[in-house]
């Protein structure tokens, strides 16, 4: 799906702004209730979640539905066009309205989806209502608890009498943050128009060749014209699919960005992408972009601010890429979901390589919030087949052609362990189709949890291990020289497999300002040994060919005895302050380079 924009063919309407919200049930609104204008409606921001705009639990542990609304005032000269109504993710069903009658509906919180509304609305004023659902359970991705209830069961007996708040129970540890998350558009093409763009590039000597596919509606002949950053044409080409060659290439490199365009005509339509040229593969027990051995140096993030929640925050966006070029990163991951396309544009912009993650988070029911009595099969309870395959797919269409994404990470710490065939059997087939609907097979990873890892048969097969590991926090916390002992153990056991392996998640958590003398759980001095310990023994291994803590910054999650006011395994603070580790880290990442640090 393209990215909405502005050309010579096409107008763009930003509905960012002050909206109406009012807070609705657990079931879905009456469908016929849609066109009148809500009662008693509260402002809210767009895009932005919900949960923090106001004080009290009635808008933060909401369960349910919320209507969002607005006047759509439409200027009669658009009307020519075909007229779009796109969402950059709402979070995480949507039913769209206008005037009071369905146009779309979508599940899955982080993906867009548009629908054309030219038979809907009239010039001037239209009416917009989008019904949010934020409920979570064993049909979503993520997954929550089913029913709204406690995952805890079984530490008490049944108390008559008491009836606990319906709320959402992730499984997994971050605020479910909800509403209308990303930008809300309008946008016009001519009758006749371009759908998507492709585009793969290869590498040979100094010039790429760059294979294309322009899917249009309608009749007519596609042109392409390719400018570099200082808008020279440096190829051409004709025809819905071909190549063009780009001579004395300017490659795009991790940290050293080189963007180029290609402006796509198509009848009266024009749409302009950038595209970086890079190739990326792996061989052997290194990952090569460019044909040079990587080494990745990085952060799992979150999207995560105060006010804001999980809505689209620019600002803090060139602020966080900002902070990774101070400390020395080259990369992070996009858990448990993938970001914001305005983040991704700005991570190809910036050189920012990215492991672009699913919403497949909470695929463990032996795990966290669901763990608790005997074993369970998750792969038989969960009812997310079908949607995960819905998310890789959108998730790979949506962001193909950036130049930032290295991997596919297809999920976040599912159970592959305790049924370890179940697994095997879910996982293969998710794992071809990333492959498969990925234009420039990139490699595809699934992040693995900590577990009895001689078990596991799902993580060998694919093409990077990426290991979230806490050998010194939630395993021998408290005794770091036992940790990297483990550490090791577990490092020479999948260095026999033969494929290259990274952390994509190690940390601590740590109050800011909490200093010891020794270092004791929770302090800032902790977290820099921490980090030390394992630096120590990864640096060993010549397979290990990245590093990326957890987490960025400190971040919210849902309240519970094992989190004080969230996750504190930031490297930053939630405003973005840095820890001791943050200079610990600095130093060394700096001395690090982004290619052939390992032999
Ligand atoms: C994990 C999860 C991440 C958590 C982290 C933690 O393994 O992938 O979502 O926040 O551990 O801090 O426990």
């Amino acid at each position: 799906m393209l990215y909405p924009q502005s050309t010579e063919s096409r107008t763009l309407i930003d509905l960012s702004g002050i909206w109406n919200i009012r807070l609705a049930d657990e079931d879905a609104p009456d469908d016929n209730l849609m066109g009148k204008p809500l009662e008693q409606p509260l402002p809210i921001s767009v895009p932005a979640s919900y949960n923090d705009q106001y004080p009290g639990e009635a808008f933060r542990d909401h369960y349910g539905w919320v209507l969002y609304q607005r006047t759509l005032s439409l200027p009669a000269l658009l009307f020519s066009e075909r007229i779009v109504l796109r969402f950059g993710a709402v979070t995480h069903h949507a039913k769209v309205y206008i005037n009071g009658t369905l146009i779309t509906t979508h599940r899955g919180g982080f993906l867009p989806f548009e629908a054309e509304i030219t038979e809907y609305v009239s010039p001037g004023d239209n009416l917009l209502t989008v019904a949010v659902d934020n409920k979570i359970d064993y049909s979503t991705l993520p997954v929550g608890s089913e029913q709204g209830g406690n995952m805890l069961t079984g530490l008490i007996p049944d108390m008559p009498g008491v009836t606990p708040k319906k709320q959402n129970y992730p499984n997994f540890d971050f605020f479910n943050y909800s509403g209308i998350n990303r930008p809300v558009k309008i946008y016009t093409t001519p009758h006749q128009y371009i759908r998507d763009i492709t585009l793969v590039p290869t590498v040979s000597g100094n010039d790429a060749c760059v294979s294309y596919c322009v899917e249009t509606v309608g009749e007519g002949e596609v042109s392409l014209c390719v400018r570099d950053e200082n808008g020279e044409i440096v190829a051409n080409a004709k025809g819905h699919k071909g190549s063009f060659t780009i001579q004395n290439v300017t490659l795009w490199e991790p940290l050293s960005a080189y963007l180029y365009t290609a402006e796509v005509h198509f009848g009266q339509d024009q749409y302009k992408e950038p595209f970086g040229v890079r190739t990326v593969c792996v061989q052997g027990t290194q990952f090569l972009i460019n044909g040079k051995p990587f080494y990745f140096k990085g952060f799992g993030k979150h999207e995560d601010a105060p006010f804001h929640g999980r809505g689209l925050n620019e600002t803090l966006n060139v602020k966080d890429l900002g902070l990774m070029h101070w400390i020395g990163a080259n990369s992070f991951r996009t858990s448990h979901y993938p970001y914001s396309e305005e983040m991704m544009r700005l991570c190809d912009r910036e050189g920012i390589v990215v492991i672009d993650e699913t919403p497949a988070v909470g695929v463990n029911l032996n795990f966290g919030a669901a763990a608790g009595g005997t074993p369970k099969d998750t792969y038989k309870e969960l009812r997310v087949a079908e949607h995960h395959k819905e998310v890789i797919e959108q998730m790979i269409q949506r962001d193909k052609n950036h130049a930032c994404v290295v991997m596919w990470s297809i999920a976040n710490e599912s159970d592959t362990t305790t049924y370890p065939d179940s697994a095997l059997n879910y996982f293969k087939p998710l794992y071809e189709l990333a492959h498969a609907c990925d234009p420039q097979n990139r490699p595809v990873t699934i992040v693995g949890v900590q577990n009895d890892y001689t078990k596991d048969k799902t993580l060998p097969i694919t093409d990077v291990i990426c290991l979230n590991r806490y050998y010194g926090w939630y395993v021998y916390g408290g005794d770091l020289k036992a940790a990297g002992d483990s550490l090791q153990v577990e490092l020479d056991y999948w260095q026999k497999l033969g494929k290259p392996l990274m952390f994509t998640e190690y940390g601590a958590d740590t109050v800011a300002g909490l200093h010891t003398i020794t270092p004791s759980m929770f302090s800032e001095e902790y977290q820099m040994a921490f980090y030390k310990m394992v630096h120590s023994v990864a640096d060993c291994y010549d397979f290990f060919i990245g590093e990326q803590v957890w987490n960025f910054a400190d971040f919210a999650t849902v309240q519970g005895t094992m989190r004080v006011d969230g996750n504190k395994k930031g490297i930053f603070t939630r405003d973005r302050r840095p820890k001791l580790a943050a200079h610990y880290l600095r130093h060394r990442w700096h001395q690090i380079p982004d290619f052939n640090y390992k032999k």
